[in-house]
């Protein structure tokens, strides 16, 4: 199939379940075609399935918002259009689906059907969707599309339940990992350089935005490093990072905590770590989480939304509700304190892990796809 991706370029899961399922499609053999602002950044491999067309969005006096999304609709016409596209595959209901929808309005009119495929990630749902001006817009983006996912049963659940007027049918498929790049591997010459007096060692990644709560995290860390020596790695950058630093320095721990940044082999730095912490607000899935179960690391996390799916609580880690410090730094201690237990939740983590192996999660897709098209070939016999 010739399939359309159309994603947010930036760091964060939706960009990377983008790219991975781009990327795992085109070894499949099917034409990929991303479309987006900029190259994703996990778009780092050449492969010959595999195209980008970058949107350009032109600034002129007269526009103080230059208009994105019509950029984007003009670039989906085109792509649609010369490379022959059979589907569109557009990850976030706003504001890619709404401006597919455009597209698709146009190619109408050339006599071309592009049947849209909209998956829903969590932020637009639980977050954006709140907005009261954007219900009605996401309520329709996802009514018109041709086929609609989401990324686990919650973020269904939730958007079924804060747009009432969404009538179309939204299918679970859950996102997924390449347990050949994520996985452990011994390293100790490196978790003897991080942690030389044989600490345990803790990490969390995020995009550091408030509602990823990394300032529970450095508590939560405080609180297990008066028991147990350990060292904390923070992996990622955001707008809360400022204030990590500080909070880090005022509890007396920046010899303990690292700041690592963006990182693009997380899997080498999570193969030496003992333990996840995602104390999260609000997550629809928590991929951050699953890449560290498939290396072998129990996860403490919040009991929100989808993360319960992923971190069953007791097996592979456990869940505690978001903001209570002192309950997830108590089991954290349960895995850290007790040698049996963090070895039989690293077990644990992984045989989870294998639940969402890319190679199970991959043919869901394919056959959505080919039923989406199926479908609207049938509903739009002329177009
Ligand atoms: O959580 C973020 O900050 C990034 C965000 C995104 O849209 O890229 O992640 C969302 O999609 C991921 C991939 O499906 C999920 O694993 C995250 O849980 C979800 N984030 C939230 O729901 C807050």
């Amino acid at each position: 199939m010739k399939i359309g991706i159309v994603c947010y370029p930036t760091y964060g899961g939706s960009g990377v379940i983008a790219t991975e399922l781009g990327k795992a499609l085109a070894k499949n053999n099917h034409e990929v075609h991303f479309i987006s602002y900029a190259q994703p950044f996990r778009l780092d491999i050449f492969d010959e399935n595999i195209y980008y067309h970058e949107v350009i969005v032109k600034e002129y006096p007269l526009f103080v918002h230059p208009p994105y999304i019509l950029s984007l609709a003009g670039k989906m016409v085109e792509v649609v259009q010369y490379q022959k596209l059979d589907i569109l595959h557009v990850h976030y209901a706003v504001p890619h689906a709404t401006a597919a929808d455009l597209a698709r309005q146009i190619l109408r009119s050339k006599g071309i059907y592009i049947p849209i495929v909209t998956t829903l990630h969590g932020t637009d749902i639980n977050l954006v969707g709140k907005d009261e001006n954007f219900a009605p817009i996401i309520t329709h983006a996802i009514n018109v599309s041709d086929g609609v996912t989401a990324v686990s049963q919650s973020l269904k659940d939730n958007t079924l339940a804060f747009f009432p007027e969404v009538t179309n049918e939204i299918t679970v498929i859950p996102n997924f990992i390449d347990l050949q790049r994520f996985s452990y591997k011994e390293k100790n010459h490196f978790k003897k350089a991080i942690a030389p007096n044989d600490e345990k060692i803790i990490a969390h990644a995020s995009n550091f935005r408030k509602l990823k709560r990394v300032d529970n995290v450095v508590r939560i860390f405080a609180e297990i490093n008066a028991r147990v020596p350990s060292k904390l790695l923070l992996i990622g950058d955001g707008p809360e990072r400022g204030k990590i630093e500080k909070l880090s320095r005022e509890l007396g721990l920046d010899s303990e905590v690292k700041f690592l940044g963006k990182q693009d082999a997380i899997e080498e730095l999570l193969a030496v770590c003992d333990l996840f912490l995602m104390p999260s607000e609000t997550e629809s899935f928590g991929l951050a989480a699953l890449e560290a179960m498939a290396c072998q690391v129990p996860v403490v996390s919040s009991n929100v939304e989808g993360l319960p799916e992923v971190n069953i609580h007791g097996v592979t880690g456990y869940t505690a509700p978001p903001n209570n410090v002192s309950e997830m730094a108590a089991l954290s201690l349960l895995i850290l304190e007790n040698p049996e237990t963090l070895a039989q939740f690293r077990h644990n983590a992984l045989i989870q892990a294998q639940k969402f192996d890319i190679k199970n999660i991959l043919p869901q897709y394919e056959q959505y796809y080919q039923h989406i098209v199926q479908k609207s070939k049938t509903q739009h016999p002329n177009a």
